[in-house]
């Protein structure tokens, strides 16, 4: 027999019928006539669901369109277990992104003074939970929001004006505050590596590319490039309406303070009940839940905002939790606490079914004993009660008061200190676990100072958020200043080889010495003169044990994920000018004036451990 025509159908139909589920999909209209692209998968022949709902700009299709009859295989693994216990599942793209209509802006604005028209991601989620609702008969009139990242944004934007059908919620490591210390700046230091992120989601209304690389290892493309934007302008950014605006505003003023959600949050507290969860070592948004937590509680919103922190690196919850790098558990701790917390918590707020344990106000991972704690009472940081750990002579580091002295290094910005062992090529599965990373691999630079204590004969237990606080001098005009408190496990680990000396981060941060005063109106550091550098470090829940150390690491670079500081104080560092990039000699103080120490929260007798 002759084919005359092409071999392919014009409309190829797949049989469903065998399929255990339905899948729509809708442009559902916003109040201002703009339509969102929206996927739903319901579970054939089912009534009285509830729906389980993600606002995305990573595409709706991508996570629901797996070749299977079975929900379950179809959708991505992430929501195979809302998949088995019987969710509607609603995928929608954000306004311009994808499938949707509209104009696409960077985590747009709550209406107001940096959004003037008449919708953003309250509006939009409330729409479409409106639409929702009335739609899906199958539903049963209660929806759930859940997402990670910039879909925990999503969701944390939704909760300031919740629609009365929105009846839980649970945002995953969600983007709270882009400068403060999620995704864009920690306290100030620009993580320049996001700048593929710049292009791969505005460059086109799909998927985009990363920044082009002449090298395999970005410790050469960032140095050779100069400035960060400089990098980021030979890189085509200009056309970018976000890299101008963004590049405008380098210190923490109106236009980043006015969309920080944990202080939008907190002056409209929601009732909905709300778990905030992140990771112990979050490598994007390590800032957001727990500020947006502890902003709440300060309102008088305990009771319905619930946080837990997993031992996970960035949106790890979603997918599998044996380990985090080099650190393993005792079983899948991610499938373990979906199934076992969080859909029975999200079953009893949309289905009324009945919980066999209430959720505790916290749930913190114990990395050390390897268990969840539970707290009724979690402290905020502002509750804390704080024990200095101090800085002293001869590279020590203890309780007792120092007698005074210091120490120096030569900051040079041509020779960075990097954040992984070079080379360091674009490589997902090294990004999610950089923040576990030994730190034997710079050990010895003579430009990174190393305090440790004696061997540990009693466990100290760190709960809550340290803080550093650190005295110190610099022959430059501006520094930076990336402290790691590191627990140093003991020489051989007869279970775990690879664990033998390791360097442990528990928990790192950076600091842009320029903010030191006000992170709004920046000044340059006088020379010379000692200056105090006080920031929060990553929350915690580790026990140092007997036969470790717990060591701090502190240098001026973190290279080249933040960008570097010239150490000439300029108007605006992503512009630099090569001639402004000059070494330094950074002094740090330790006593008896100015006592440069680590303040922990340590773990009240009652709910120690040891
Ligand atoms: N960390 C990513 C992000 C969130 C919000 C803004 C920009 C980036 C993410 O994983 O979605």
């Amino acid at each position: 027999m002759i084919q005359t025509g092409s071999d392919i159908p014009a409309n190829w139909q797949q049989p469903r019928d065998h399929f255990d589920y339905i899948r729509r999909e809708v442009m559902i209209p916003m109040r201002d006539g703009v339509k969102l692209h929206t996927v739903i998968m319901s579970p054939k022949d089912m009534r009285e669901l509830p729906i389980l709902l993600e606002r995305t700009p990573y595409d709706a299709n991508k996570n629901s369109s797996g070749n299977s009859p079975h929900m379950r295989d179809a959708v991505w693994s992430g929501n195979t277990d809302w998949a088995d216990a019987k969710y509607i599942l609603v995928w929608q793209d954000v306004r311009g992104k994808y499938g949707s209509e509209g104009d696409y802006v960077m985590t747009r604005p709550v209406r107001g003074p940096l959004n003037p028209t008449d919708t953003d991601d309250t509006t939009d989620a409330w729409d479409t939970i409106d639409w929702l609702v009335a739609n899906i008969p199958e539903a049963n009139g209660k929806v759930g929001m859940i997402g990670s990242s910039y879909d925990g944004w999503t969701v944390a934007m939704a909760l300031l004006d919740p629609h009365p059908a929105l009846k839980v919620a649970a945002p995953e490591s969600p983007m709270i505050d882009g400068w403060m210390g999620d995704d864009w700046y920690h306290y100030g230091a620009f993580r320049q590596l996001g700048l593929d992120y710049f292009t791969g989601q505005m460059s086109v209304k799909g998927k985009g590319q990363g920044v082009p690389r002449a090298h395999h290892d970005d410790y050469t493309n960032f140095l050779e490039a100069g400035s960060a934007g400089a990098y980021a302008e030979a890189n085509g950014m200009r056309q970018l309406p976000w890299w101008s605006r963004f590049a405008a505003h380098p210190a923490y003023d109106a236009f980043w303070q006015l969309q920080a959600l944990d202080t939008l949050l907190a002056a409209r507290p929601s009732s909905v009940p709300t778990m905030w969860l992140q990771g112990l070592w979050d490598q994007e948004d390590i800032y957001g839940a727990v500020h947006a937590w502890e902003a709440l509680v300060k309102v008088g919103h305990r009771t319905n905002n619930h946080l837990v922190i997993g031992p996970w690196w960035h949106s790890q919850i979603n997918r599998a939790g044996w380990n985090t790098g080099p650190l393993k558990w005792p079983g899948n701790t991610t499938a373990q606490f979906r199934q076992q917390v969080m859909i029975p918590w999200f079953n009893h707020h949309l289905r009324g079914t009945p919980l066999a344990k209430a959720l505790p106000g916290a749930m913190i991972y114990n990395p050390i004993a390897q268990r969840w704690d539970e707290f009724d009472e979690w402290k905020t940081a502002d509750e804390q009660k704080l024990t200095p750990l101090y800085l002293q002579g001869d590279f020590a580091l203890g309780f007792d008061e120092p007698t005074g002295g210091s120490d120096s290094y030569v900051s040079d910005p041509a020779k960075p200190v990097p954040f992984l062992p070079r080379p360091i090529p674009q490589d997902i599965d090294r990004w999610r676990i950089w923040l576990v990373h030994d730190q034997r691999f710079v050990e010895g630079r003579p430009d990174v100072l190393a305090y440790m204590t004696p061997t540990l004969t009693e466990t100290v237990h760190v709960q809550g958020a340290p803080i550093t606080d650190i005295f110190a001098r610099t022959t430059g005009s501006d520094a930076d200043f990336v402290v790691k408190l590191i627990d140093v496990f003991p020489g051989t680990d007869p279970t775990d080889p690879a664990l033998g000396g390791y360097l442990h981060p528990v928990a790192l941060d950076i600091f842009r010495g320029r903010y030191r005063g006000s992170f709004s109106d920046p000044s340059p550091i006088p020379a010379n003169a000692v200056q105090e550098y006080k920031f929060r470090l990553p929350t915690v829940n580790h026990e140092f044990r007997p036969g470790h150390r717990i060591m701090l690491q502190i240098q001026s670079t973190l290279f080249p994920l933040y960008d570097r500081n010239p150490q000439t104080y300029v108007p605006n560092i992503l512009f630099a000018k090569p001639e402004d990039y000059q070494k330094a000699t950074v002094t740090i103080e330790h006593g008896p004036e100015a006592r440069s120490a680590i303040l922990l929260p340590l773990a009240s007798a009652a709910t120690r451990s040891d």
